[in-house]
């Protein structure tokens, strides 16, 4: 940081300010976590200089000594972290590593069945602005309007009608379990490849949190910095039958030379994943995002499904008298970091939806539990009402600043407080 701060101060001065946000905000996107000291080391280190197109073995560049032994144990650990026979450690987002399952599966223009976004899939599963709804025939499945729980029966239904060749199964914004095994009998009916897009839920899955795809799904995928607590990036773990056609489409087909600091510092987060205080870890996120559920409930919030089995919680706040968008702005100034969401069969537009989607891997990271999550929920009831009145969020988010000092994240050094911020660089 001294060296940044000589040649450029002006952006040393906003990493400064952004580690004293993430410090002192309690940040609920159920996508964020808090990376270790040790993977931002590996993250900031000389491997950024480093150019490796090819695999291990098999480099178009000289000078892979290390590179080459890095990506082997990254890889090694990626399969038996997740109990998978091929590791592609390369991709470099989780958009990316989806595209590339596209380029291993299918032509353009053939069948994919994914969730749709508005009810909480993600924008590569053949949503119809992304390139994955554009190049290929896209069918989307949805929740039951009822229950807002996937319907299997209906996904049946469809899938039997059109015939996918390859189905999606993985949410951003679904608080419920994902019956792997139902959408496993569901492919296997109609002779589909089952692809599991796990980003949300990895962690919760290596930490024994959420039932595991392996041996159902065909072909797994995931980004590598959410509930798995590793940099930014994407993996995808798959059968032996897909490893070739996989590593073809990451590397010549999307990709140029791999991020070899990121492959480093994924290697570092699956080897504390594979610890058994992450076991604990994954399970406290659970327990804590169910706690926050009951007292958000407790406070009139109507939840989507009316609970969580995971790391999130979707709720709708049209019932306490404001959509998402405003009540987010609102949390956000109280120092309470949500994003606005929409909720299944959204009357409103997705820039200004009718929920807050909120979550629990990062907070549980500060070691934060039960008592600090129904403080939490009271905090945000407590907000919600106070929307307009700046005055009461400014003091909400004194208190937050304070009792967020009390909980330590990952890689911020001793000492560190949101009063006395010490360069975590
Ligand atoms: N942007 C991610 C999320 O917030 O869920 C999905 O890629």
């Amino acid at each position: 940081m001294q060296k940044l701060q000589e040649v450029d101060p002006e952006i040393a001065a906003l990493i400064l300010a952004e580690e004293v946000r993430q410090w002192s905000k309690l940040r609920l996107i159920p996508s964020e976590n808090y990376a270790s000291a040790a993977v931002m080391a590996a993250t900031g280190s000389v491997l950024t200089n480093k150019y490796s197109e090819g695999y291990a073995g098999k480099r178009y560049y000289e000078g892979q000594q290390y590179i080459d032994a890095i990506e082997s144990l990254c890889i090694e650990r990626a399969k038996h972290l997740f109990g998978m026979a091929h590791a592609n450690v390369q991709p470099y987002s989780g958009s990316v590593a989806n595209l590339a399952v596209y380029m291993a599966v299918l032509q353009p223009g053939d069948t994919v069945m994914g969730m749709s976004l508005p009810h909480g899939g993600h924008l590569t599963h053949g949503w119809n602005v992304s390139a994955t709804g554009k190049l290929y025939r896209s069918v989307q499945y949805g929740v039951s309007k009822d229950t807002e729980l996937l319907d299997y029966d209906a996904i049946f239904d469809l899938a039997v009608k059109e015939r996918p060749k390859m189905i999606i199964a993985g949410a951003t914004a679904y608080p419920r379990v994902i019956d792997f095994a139902a959408f496993a009998t569901i492919a296997k009916e109609i002779g589909a490849v089952l692809v599991a897009d796990v980003a949300h839920i990895s962690g919760l899955i290596v930490g024994g949190a959420h039932p595991s795809p392996a041996g159902l799904a065909n072909i797994v995928c995931t980004t590598t910095h959410k509930t798995l607590r590793g940099p930014r990036g994407g993996m995808i773990l798959c059968d032996e039958p897909w490893a070739k056609a996989v590593d073809k489409a990451v590397f010549p087909g999307l990709q140029g030379g791999p991020h070899d600091n990121t492959t480093a510092a994924l290697a570092v987060a699956l080897k504390e994943a594979g610890a058994d205080s992450f076991r604990a870890y994954a399970h406290q996120i659970v327990a804590n995002a169910r706690t926050m559920a009951e007292r958000l409930a407790e406070h009139g919030f109507r939840l989507v499904t009316g609970g969580t089995d995971n790391h999130l919680v979707l709720m709708d706040t049209t019932t306490v008298g404001a959509p998402g968008k405003p009540v987010a702005q609102a949390l956000d100034r109280a120092g309470i970091v949500t994003n606005a969401n929409t909720v299944p069969f959204d009357p409103r537009k997705p820039f200004d939806p009718s929920g807050v989607r909120l979550g629990t891997p990062a907070v549980t990271s500060r070691g934060m539990k039960e008592p600090e999550m129904r403080q939490i929920a009271d905090w945000i009831a407590g907000a919600v009402q106070a929307r307009n009145d700046e005055t009461k969020l400014a003091k909400l988010a004194d208190d937050v600043r304070e009792f967020c000092d009390a909980f330590p994240p990952p890689g911020y050094p001793p000492g560190y407080s949101s009063g006395h911020p010490v360069p975590l660089i």
